[in-house]
């Protein structure tokens, strides 16, 4: 059979689901979600190859990704539209939840016009009556030519195989770009150092976690087929070490349990974490 390839970018405001979406259908965490904003700060993407048909997912960072980041929303901003202009179809995710018609339009309006395929994805179906969307639906189509709605649950898995089948039919005859059984660009380095920056998403509050960046400095499978992983955080600023270490060590102790219990289940292996905090 001849080979196929789609390439699929994920748009949406933040905590839409798109990393969700992204690792439910991969299979695996290829790019971390978090109920806190902005997680995915970078393009990641996600790979899946079915029969003759190889699809690469972009992850990208939230539509709303730090407003008040000036320099970085610029940059960020080439980025995903560079990466809008290379692909064949857009879903444009939406918590259905929490659906702001103003903000989509607004959105919308700047994709409905590149001759893409625009797919509209509701997802986190598992919150919300099905039926209440219909009227939204039949709004939205009034006002944008939508190639097709779907509904669908990235976290509980309903309507992914609808919708993959659905995107399929649209691959073209194009060499692959990656391997069968790769299922992201990034290697398990970065997705470790991404399991501790989730960690500290978690048990840190406010602006901090935005500003500390998770880098390798040992990743070592042992004889015995564990794993030992030593990572160090990097701060901008001293007083930082202080909230991140937390009273006696608690803090930082949560972060490299939380973190090591999920490079494990990524990885399949035991792992022994070590995490060192400096500037
Ligand atoms: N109930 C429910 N929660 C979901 C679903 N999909 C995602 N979530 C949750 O929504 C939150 C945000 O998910 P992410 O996948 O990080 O969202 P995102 O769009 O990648 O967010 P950013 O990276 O910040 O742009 C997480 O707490 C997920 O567990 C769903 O279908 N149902
Ligand atoms: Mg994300």
């Amino acid at each position: 059979m001849k080979k196929k390839l789609l390439k699929v970018v994920l748009l949406g405001k933040t905590n839409a689901g798109k990393s969700s979406l992204i690792n439910q259908i991969v299979g695996e965490t290829v790019s971390i979600s978090n109920k806190k904003i902005n997680t995915t700060n970078q393009i990641i993407k996600g790979l899946i190859t079915l029969q003759n048909v190889q699809i690469i997912l972009y992850d990208t960072p939230g539509l709303n990704f730090f407003k008040t980041e000036q320099g970085n929303q610029k940059k960020f901003k080439t980025n995903v539209w560079q990466c809008i202009l290379n692909t064949d179809v857009i879903l444009f995710l939406l918590d259905s939840k929490t659906i702001n018609l103003e903000d989509l339009y607004k959105n919308l309006k700047k994709i409905v016009n590149l001759e893409k395929k625009v797919f509209l994805v509701f997802n986190k179906i598992d919150l919300v009556n099905k039926d209440n969307l219909l009227p939204l639906i039949k709004e939205i189509s009034d006002n944008f030519s939508i190639d097709s709605f779907f509904n669908i649950s990235a976290k509980y898995n309903l309507g992914l195989d609808n919708l993959l089948k659905y995107l399929m039919q649209f691959a073209k005859n194009q060499p692959w770009e990656y391997d069968q059984n790769d299922i992201s660009n990034k290697d398990d380095i970065f997705i470790t150092n991404e399991c501790t920056r989730n960690a500290i998403l978690t048990y840190l509050h406010k602006e901090l976690p935005y500003n500390i960046e998770v880098k390798n400095k040992i990743y070592k499978k042992l004889n015995n087929g564990d794993f030992k992983i030593k990572q160090i955080i990097k701060i901008s600023n001293e007083r930082y070490k202080k909230i991140i270490l937390g009273k006696k060590g608690d803090k930082i102790k949560q972060i490299r349990e939380f973190s090591q219990k999920n490079i494990s289940k990524i990885i399949k292996s035991k792992v022994h974490l070590y995490i060192e905090v400096t500037k």
